[in-house]
Order: C-alpha cells, then sequence, then structure tokens
C-alpha cells in the first residue's frame, strides 16, 4: 500500500525530510610553546574576529586546553583547519586546530 501502511492497513504519514547538511566545530587546542599573540593573530586572521573576540578565546584555550572557534559545513571548516594548520608549521609553532562533527 501507498505511504507505509504495512499490513495493518491503518495509514502512516511519511515525513518529507529535507536533508540539511551537518556541521563541523572546529577547534584550537592548548600547547606549552605557541604565543599568545601568535593565536590571538590567528584567530583574527582566518576567523574574523575582533582582536578582543580573538584574546578572550585565546585564553579560553589557554585555561580549559581547547575551545570551539567556529561552527562551518564540511567544506568551510576542512579549509580553516588547513589554514591554521598550514600557518602555523609556516611559523614553527606547534599549535593544533581540529575539527568535529556536530550533534
Ligand atoms: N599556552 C600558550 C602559552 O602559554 C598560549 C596558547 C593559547 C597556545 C592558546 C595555544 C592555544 N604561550
Amino acid at each position: 500500500r501507498k505511504d507505509g501502511d504495512g499490513e495493518t492497513g491503518l495509514l502512516t504519514k511519511t515525513k518529507p525530510k529535507t536533508k540539511r547538511p551537518p556541521l563541523y566545530k572546529v577547534l584550537l587546542l592548548n600547547d606549552d610553546f605557541t604565543p599568545m599573540e601568535f593565536v590571538v593573530h590567528v584567530l583574527e586572521r582566518f576567523f574574523g574576529l575582533s582582536h578582543a573576540q580573538a584574546f578572550e578565546i585565546m585564553l579560553t584555550v589557554h585555561k580549559k586546553g581547547l575551545a570551539v572557534v567556529g561552527v562551518f559545513s564540511h567544506e568551510i571548516a576542512e579549509t580553516k583547519v588547513a589554514q591554521v594548520m598550514d600557518f602555523s608549521r609556516r611559523h614553527q609553532h606547534p599549535l593544533q586546530c581540529t575539527m568535529e562533527k556536530e550533534e
């Protein structure tokens, strides 16, 4: 029968599922070596944060070990992670940036 009534003869509605793409959190991880000013610069440069917002998030990472710096589509999140990792490596800082799927 139409629209999933099983064998009961009772009509049930199938939800029209609009597929929303998953979002990804971009995380910055603390370390003992990357200078605070460098982290602030990274947050301003790659995440469009003001100096005050960047400083606040840098301090959160420093104190708590990590922080979410933004939530993006998979492609944008991958690009941000690659930009931060590349920029940090080129400046010989061990700063780590990762992404994880949002619940
Ligand atoms: N913990 C680093 C320091 O004391 C600063 C830092 C903050 C590094 C945020 C990485 C991320 N120099």
